[in-house]
């Protein structure tokens, strides 16, 4: 059952309710059988003028193989960085996919569902030549059961059938437009030429970037389970809330928490309830207190009855509370300063999607430096490196896709709802993460405006309302004067990048300059203050002395003056995220020299200098005499 809020903020938006339906990640247990249909799947464009060919000859009713000329494509990837052509790499509207696959006779008599764990953006998914899902966004789950629709469960293939399009518009989150030559433009452009401009730097990776899988559960099923802790002494209380579906009397409902080594610690009954743990393990961050140890994951163990339709379902979970108290941010009751990164990522590691290798990697970068957090920007990660945050003990700020919403254009009816929609598959989906301590709404919109405020308290009452336990804020690029609706948000984030966008080159500037803004945001607003973003462009391998701007050097200039004056305004700060752990592709353009490169390491995982001297940093922190140039007083 949705609680009173929830079911008040679906009443407002009938539209999103659907993503109230449940998200949990497809698990095995005695009740479920997961299977991956990863792996070569068939792909095409559709290049018609009007990219609507697929449409109108139904490429979903054969194989795609009938259609036209296939090429293999790996799914989970992008596919804009796997072929030469560069039509591929650029291409905007619907791109196809299919696959077959059989299903075991055991499966007759479960419930089958087919998940997507991301398409970017928008998707139409057929089995048999049957729609059987849609959905707007990237990075986000989707799923549907698709009993119905499986004819041929035990004596022939199921084709699958996937049409995903990269078309962003003012409305969509993110934002970006289709722009067309003029009609009686008098320079000559090819025939039916368009361009797609993004609002953000990062390249639109496009394609199924993500698992497919399919599940099975009973006919009645555990859909939903919520979980959130407070502590009290050494006391953890573990609030939890299960919603069935099917014929499952309450009383059947059976509750157990599991310690690490397995050994039961709490029990409970019933569909919601709250069970108490003496002395319990709590969830710390890495890299803070060696006295603690980060990451301690309990589990939730839920049997919907003991006979053999029963429903099993284990769902881990940290004990943690996260509070603001005046300027600062408490993790279990203790004062915790972000030593953060930023990360944009994944799912444009070199276009191939989720990677299991790389989120260990650059895992163990993030480990290697000292952070205990990272923020997701622009775009939720996914689920298998969410896992890992919980899991190593990083803090979590989860953002949306909600970049470039750079206009009041942008700020529409049409995007709200959007943007609603994508704040509440995501919080349905990462709602138990211990990791996650902060909703971010956007990075760097457009709250300058008096205009934009309505828009703004509405995301965020929204976001609230569906998830009070945990802090919300956007990432913030105007001034302490200017913004209209930083007083809306838990903690400031602002990001900065004096000596780089402004001031360029002139490092005897960023000290006075940043110290007077850091002062001013927290003269002005008595709340937590964190740098969301700083960094420098560098292109690793050129030196120079004295620095200049793309130096390795001159990174480590500007990163050292940075630090230099959050320890001089410590009092005020509660942390910092560098920008950005790695370099990352982006859109073409002559501001960006083969991509974003403010990373610390390169897009190869291998240092800059920079590696070592943040790594320096957050391992002795507080120690602010590291500087290769003796110019950093
Ligand atoms: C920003 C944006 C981020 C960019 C970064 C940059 O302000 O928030 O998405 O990647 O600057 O490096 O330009």
């Amino acid at each position: 059952m949705l609680g009173r809020k929830e079911r008040f903020a679906c009443f407002l938006l009938s539209n999103i309710c659907s993503a109230w339906a449940g998200l949990l990640y497809p698990r095995t247990s005695q009740s479920r059988e997961v299977q991956l249909l990863d792996g070569m799947w068939n792909f095409r464009i559709d290049d018609s003028p009007n990219r609507n060919a697929g449409f109108e000859q139904r490429w979903y009713e054969r194989s795609l193989s009938e259609t036209g000329q296939v090429i293999p494509m790996p799914v989970p990837s992008s596919y804009n960085d796997i072929t030469e052509d560069g039509r591929i790499r650029d291409f905007v509207g619907w791109a196809w996919y299919d696959t077959e696959f059989f299903l075991s006779s055991d499966w007759a008599n479960k419930r089958v569902v087919l998940r997507i764990d991301s398409a970017q953006y928008n998707a139409i998914v057929w089995v048999n030549s049957k729609q059987v899902m849609t959905h707007q966004g990237g990075h986000i789950p989707f799923q549907a059961e698709i009993n119905q629709y499986l004819t041929v469960l035990s004596d022939g293939p199921n084709r699958l059938t996937v049409a995903v399009n990269n078309t962003l518009t003012p409305h969509t989150i993110p934002p970006g437009t289709i722009d067309w030559p003029a009609k009686d433009s008098p320079i000559p452009y090819p025939p039916n030429y368009f361009t797609q401009t993004l609002q953000m730097d990062s390249f639109n990776y496009a394609g199924i970037d993500r698992h497919v899988s399919l599940y099975t559960t009973p006919k009645s099923y555990i859909d939903d389970i919520t979980i959130t802790t407070n502590i009290v002494d050494t006391t953890g209380i573990v609030n939890y809330r299960v919603v069935t579906v099917g014929d499952i009397p309450q009383g059947d409902i059976t509750v157990r928490i599991l310690n690490k080594t397995g050994a039961i610690v709490g029990q409970g009954g019933g569909s919601s309830g709250t069970i108490q743990i003496p002395n319990a393990n709590l969830w710390w961050a890495i890299n803070t207190n060696s006295l603690h140890q980060p990451g301690y994951l309990y589990t939730l163990e839920v049997h919907t009855g003991q006979d053999v339709d029963a429903d099993v379902y284990r769902l881990p979970f940290g004990i943690r509370t996260i509070k603001v108290v005046g300027r600062k941010i408490l993790l279990n009751n203790e004062e915790f300063y972000f030593k953060g990164v930023g990360i944009h990522n994944e799912a444009e590691i070199r276009g191939r999607g989720l990677d299991y290798a790389m989120i260990v990697k650059d895992f163990n970068l993030m480990r290697w430096v000292g952070a205990n957090s990272f923020r997701t920007a622009v775009f939720p990660f996914s689920e298998e490196w969410m896992d890992q945050a919980d899991q190593q003990g990083f803090l979590v700020a989860d953002e949306v896709p909600a970049v470039g919403l750079n206009s009041l254009d942008n700020l529409s009816n049409q995007t709200l709802q959007n943007h609603m929609n994508a704040m509440s598959e995501l919080i349905q989906r990462d709602k138990n993460r211990p990791s996650v301590f902060l909703w971010s709404v956007a990075n760097e919109p457009r709250t300058d405006r008096p205009e934009s405020l309505p828009y703004f308290q509405k995301i965020i009452n929204f976001t609230r309302s569906l998830d009070p336990s945990r802090l919300i804020s956007f990432m913030c690029n105007h001034d302490f004067n200017t913004d209209k609706c930083v007083h809306l948000v838990d903690l400031i984030f602002i990001n900065r990048y004096i000596g780089w966008y402004t001031q360029t080159g002139l490092l005897d500037l960023i000290q006075p300059q940043l110290k007077y803004d850091l002062d001013q945001w927290a003269e002005t607003f008595n709340k937590p203050l964190v740098i969301s973003e700083y960094g420098a462009g560098t292109m690793p391998e050129i030196h120079r002395v004295p620095s200049t701007v793309f130096s390795e050097e001159y990174q480590i200039d500007f990163l050292s003056r940075y630090h230099r004056t959050f320890d001089s305004a410590l009092g005020n700060l509660t942390g910092e995220f560098i920008w950005c752990l790695t370099d990352f592709n982006t859109y073409q353009s002559i501001t960006r020299v083969n991509g974003n490169k403010k990373g610390i390491f390169t897009r190869e995982r291998q240092p800059k200098m920079s590696a070592f001297n943040l790594r320096h940093r957050y391992l002795t922190f507080n120690n602010t005499d590291f500087c290769i140039e003796n110019r950093c007083t």
